[in-house]
């Protein structure tokens, strides 16, 4: 089947995963030099370490603060960003939490598990974005530590985030799955919701995966390439 161009759909839905940002230098999790077979999360990213350890966390999302701040949107996160400009009706649900859509300049953005550049107190209940590298201070001035505001593991996604991530999979007529490995739940079930409402579908990936025969078209190569040809 002859691959999708963007032009002939009316609202476009990307979901996206660390394989977009991989071309601007940020390890993915999995896979070879991913950040899960390098460090284990349990001890780094995880609200029992955080709670145990808060500074040894910080520590290392510190570090991520450091390395993503260096790394720059590639040509797969411009491609969105422009045909979100041409084609009012494109929206990005992400699983990445590195803000690269966002200096790539795509608005919109429904970021599923947080952002590295977002903190919040837990014991005050507020929310702020910080891009400090290292993040100082490490505590509100109620003596709690902030927290990074990323979802970890077992920790629940925020509802009305995933109520409006669900709003946009129903509705879209293109869904174009882009970088991802498709294991992480729930965040690996959204994509069947814009399936069930007849869109076409499109999977990005270098290689196939465990939700690969969900989708009509699978574009095997590197995520600027693949988006690049459906333009
Ligand atoms: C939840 C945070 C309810 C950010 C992440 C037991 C106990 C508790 C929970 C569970 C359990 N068993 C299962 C679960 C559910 C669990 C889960 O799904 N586990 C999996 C591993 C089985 N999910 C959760 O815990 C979620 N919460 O369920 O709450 C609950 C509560 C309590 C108890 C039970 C349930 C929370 C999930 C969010 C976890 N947060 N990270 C951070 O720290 O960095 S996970 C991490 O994986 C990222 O967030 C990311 O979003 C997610 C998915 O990763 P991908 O983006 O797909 O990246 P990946 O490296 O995997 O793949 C990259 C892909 O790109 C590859 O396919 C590769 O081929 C491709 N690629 C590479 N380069 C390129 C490319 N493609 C194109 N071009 C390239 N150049």
């Amino acid at each position: 089947m002859a691959t999708p161009r963007f032009a002939d759909f009316e609202r476009i839905l990307f979901f996206t995963g660390a394989g977009l940002s991989a071309e601007s230098g940020i390890p993915t999790y999995r896979g070879k030099g991913g950040m899960w077979t390098e460090y284990d999360y349990e001890d780094y990213a995880c609200q029992r370490a955080f709670d145990a350890e808060p500074d040894k966390v910080w520590d290392f999302h510190d570090k991520r603060r450091a390395a993503v701040a260096a790394c720059a949107p590639n040509d797969g996160h411009r491609i969105i960003a422009e045909v979100q400009r041409e084609r009012a009706g494109t929206s990005v649900v992400t699983q990445n939490i590195d803000g690269l859509h966002q200096r790539s300049g795509a608005t919109d953005i429904v970021e599923l598990h947080g952002s590295l550049w977002r903190v919040r107190c837990d014991r005050e209940n507020i929310v702020r974005d910080d891009t400090s590298v290292p993040m100082s201070p490490r505590t509100c001035t109620c003596g709690a530590y902030w927290r990074p505001d990323i979802v970890w593991f077992e920790d629940s996604l925020d509802h009305r985030v995933v109520r409006r991530a669900r709003e946009l999979l129903e509705g879209c007529d293109l869904l174009v799955s882009v970088g991802t490995s498709g294991i992480v739940y729930p965040a690996a079930d959204l994509p069947r919701l814009a399936m069930q409402n007849g869109a076409t579908s499109v999977e990005i990936n270098l290689e196939d995966t465990p939700v690969s025969p969900l989708y009509q078209h699978r574009l095997r190569g590197k995520a600027s390439e693949m988006l690049a040809s459906m333009r």
